[in-house]
């Protein structure tokens, strides 16, 4: 069986995905989408996943494509052999399963600071008809508005207030993480699993904003994301998959560009 992944090296729903693959030594195809460019917008994506977001799975002889990250990392999990990423207590499944939940609240707020310090400079600074080029890609989403939206945020960027109030969401959730792992190697159980894999692309943020609210401040997620770091899906799934030049041009001439290991 093979899975086809529909996927960007930047989007941490689809880094959470391609650990979980490398973790259980799947088999799978990447299909790179532009986020910048909006190509999850287009008609032909949006038939595959009708909210215009990565990731999405394809599996082979399976039915539909499988959408929402923690989906697909929980059926990743139970499909493929491999170690188990979900442990086998009934309590620490449903403190896992409460991470997962934590984690997916948690996701639009990183999403929002992400875009105000990526995203939305990096198409303010493209010429306007180029951007209208873009949007003009866009075939009608969830309600039709998507490309108003980004018109809109481009025109205005997104409000300080709410990218602070972003910036307080995360910190108080990384501090809840960081106290969790005072007691414990993992966030899943006794070994490494999926509320590991779901908190790692959020925690090794390239960006900013996001890495200085914990940076320096929460030793026990640095010690959990260096643990992280050294395991062989990391390389497969992170180190080996690098942004590409336009994404990385767009993080270093953000403020500080370039996360958490700029700032060491
Ligand atoms: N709840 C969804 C969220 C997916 C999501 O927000 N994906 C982001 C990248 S991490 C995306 O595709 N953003 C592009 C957009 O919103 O247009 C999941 O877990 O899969």
């Amino acid at each position: 069986m093979t899975i086809t992944l529909y996927e960007n090296e930047f989007s941490s729903c689809s880094t959470k995905v391609r650990i979980a693959l490398f973790e259980k030594g799947a088999r799978w195809e990447r299909r790179r989408v532009d986020l910048l460019h909006f190509e999850q917008k287009t008609a032909d994506y949006l038939r595959l996943n009708p909210n215009g977001v990565v990731p999405t799975a394809v599996v082979d002889c399976e039915g539909p494509a499988l959408i929402e990250s923690h989906i697909i990392l929980q059926f990743v999990d139970e499909r493929f052999p491999g170690p188990a990423l979900t442990p086998r207590d009934p309590a620490e499944r449903a403190r896992m399963r409460m991470w997962l939940k934590g984690i997916d609240d948690a996701h639009a707020a990183a999403g929002l600071v992400v875009a105000s310090e990526i995203f939305v400079p990096y198409w303010q600074r493209l010429p306007s008809s180029r951007l209208e080029e873009l949007l003009d890609t866009f075939a009608d989403g969830n309600d039709g508005n998507d490309a108003r939206r980004i018109r809109a945020v481009v025109k205005s960027g997104i409000p300080a207030e709410r990218v602070n109030a972003a910036c307080g969401a995360l910190r108080a959730f990384f501090g809840k993480a960081d106290r969790y792992l005072a007691e414990r190697a993992w966030m899943t159980g006794e070994d490494f699993g999926l509320a590991d894999i779901a908190l790692t692309p959020y925690v090794d943020s390239q960006v900013h904003a996001v890495s200085r609210l914990w940076y320096g401040k929460m030793p026990n997620l640095a010690r959990w994301l260096a643990d992280v770091r050294a395991r062989p899906s990391y390389e497969g799934a992170v180190r080996r998959i690098p942004n590409d030049a336009f994404m990385e041009q767009a993080l270093r001439a953000a403020p500080g560009g370039g996360g958490w290991r700029s700032l060491g």
